[in-house]
């Protein structure tokens, strides 16, 4: 029994306060520690030497029979690149591919002071009310339109939601849910308006005479772990489940909605559905990719610092690696692609097979020098080899043999830049994009 009054004698508190201070300070000390062990892992890789590998080659068959005729490439080996890639990296898609619902919600010919116009058009499924329409916003130059032309249009999918990329009262606010970025400064969907904009310089692609469409990642797959149980997994049902190693991830869902905008934009008339351009930054540039080596209708394809997994190669295992992608973004590729990890080696495809997909369509490649993540040398690789696929069907391929001087870029039907600077979408990058789609789309 306790003596009352009661009367401690030792101080009873500071130990369990000690307690709970040790725990704390551990939980904080292993986090530290989590972070810097990735920034160390990430040191030494970036230290470590590239290791000696093979590449598969793009023109020689999974029979080992090499492709000596552009037929023999869209008839045999093409098909057998795109299936290594969905067994293999992406997955396959489970869901119809052009069954496209199409309604226009708003359209404004008097946009950005009478020099556009602006769409917002709901591009979703047919016969599926549980499909989350993906909201299409379009700026066309309405000097084009007068010309009694049809708009050349960049594609992209944009982070945040459509009013993110310009500050335009009109654009409608995406409300659905998106990453917490330090860019977002923890702001209300309403606050975001531009919030985005230096990514996307909508009044310069339009004096230069493109239309630009983009739409927010998150209406097709939001980018999170659980986002495939939200979206592709849910509507493709057990289908998918039971073919989960190979089923689509966030980048197959992404690129399969690259292809439903380009659904409508071949129904719309005021554009030029022969003159698109399917672009992307860093893990949308590997969507891009992977739409614009699926879908044959993007006439030019263009990565900006995809990286791993979209244009750089993988097996060089310098910067992102194959392990690190899928424990950062477990929900991004097929499962199967986790049977890489630290086996680069192993796998039966790369990437600059990806980008011969494209071929001969132009595709632009570009690299930031202090991106070492994403390993420039590697996306210029990865160009550089996919020139046999486009010489083969009798285009030039990539006019240069030593990565370009930083700032100097090479255009032919195959292009690259490796400009100065940190991972992100500049003016610079954009300039480049414009000049090289006006090589090949002006005068057509
Ligand atoms: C990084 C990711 C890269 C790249 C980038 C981005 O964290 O590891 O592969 O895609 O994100 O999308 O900004």
């Amino acid at each position: 029994m306790g003596k009352f009054p009661y009367k401690a004698e030792n101080d009873e508190v500071r130990p369990l306060a000690a307690n709970i201070f040790n725990e704390a300070f551990e939980r904080v000390l292993k986090k530290f520690k989590t972070a810097c062990d990735l920034r160390i892992r990430k040191f030494q890789r970036l230290k470590a030497r590239v290791p000696a590998y093979t590449l598969p080659d793009p023109l020689i068959t999974n029979d080992s029979i090499h492709v000596e005729s552009a037929k023999s490439w869209y008839e045999q080996r093409r098909p057998e690149i795109i299936e290594l890639f969905r067994a293999n990296v992406y997955g396959h898609s489970w869901l119809p591919a052009r069954a496209t619902a199409i309604s226009i919600t708003s359209s404004d010919e008097n946009a950005l002071n009478g020099h556009a116009t602006r769409k917002e058009v709901r591009v979703g499924l047919k016969g599926r009310a549980d499909f989350p329409s993906i909201k299409l916003l379009l700026y066309l130059p309405n000097k084009i339109k007068k010309q009694g032309m049809r708009v050349p249009v960049f594609l992209g999918l944009n982070f945040y939601g459509n009013q993110t990329i310009l500050i335009d009262p009109a654009i409608s606010i995406n409300k659905s849910w998106v990453p917490k970025k330090p860019i977002l400064k923890g702001k209300a969907p309403d606050k975001l308006r531009g919030i985005d904009s230096s990514s996307w310089p909508v009044e310069f692609v339009l004096e230069h005479g493109y239309g630009l469409a983009t739409a927010y990642c998150g209406d097709i797959v939001p980018d999170r772990r659980d986002g495939l149980y939200l979206s592709i997994l849910k509507w493709c049902g057990e289908e998918a489940d039971n073919i989960a190693t190979d089923s689509w991830g966030a980048i197959g869902g992404w690129a399969w909605g690259l292809s439903r905008a380009m659904d409508y934009i071949e129904q719309d008339e005021e554009l030029d559905a022969n003159k698109v351009a399917v672009m992307g930054h860093s893990r949308l540039g590997k969507a891009a990719l992977w739409a614009g080596a699926q879908d044959e209708r993007f006439a030019i394809v263009i990565s900006n610092e995809s990286g791993c997994g979209g244009a750089a190669l993988s097996k060089r295992k310098f910067g992102e690696s194959v392990a690190e992608i899928n424990s950062s973004f477990p929900h991004w590729f097929c499962e199967h692609f986790k049977h890489y990890n630290d086996r680069e080696e192993a796998l039966p495809v790369d990437q600059h097979e990806l980008i011969a997909l494209i071929a001969p369509r132009p595709v632009y490649v570009a690299s930031a020098r202090l991106d070492l993540d994403a390993d420039p040398m590697g996306e210029f690789l990865a160009t550089k080899h996919a020139s046999p696929v486009y010489r083969l069907l009798g285009t030039s391929g990539l006019p240069a043999e030593e990565l370009p001087a930083v700032n100097v870029p090479v255009m032919g039907t195959m292009g690259y830049h490796i400009r100065t600077g940190r991972h992100g979408i500049t003016l610079f990058d954009w300039s480049r994009f414009i000049e090289f789609a006006d090589m090949h789309f002006k005068n057509k």
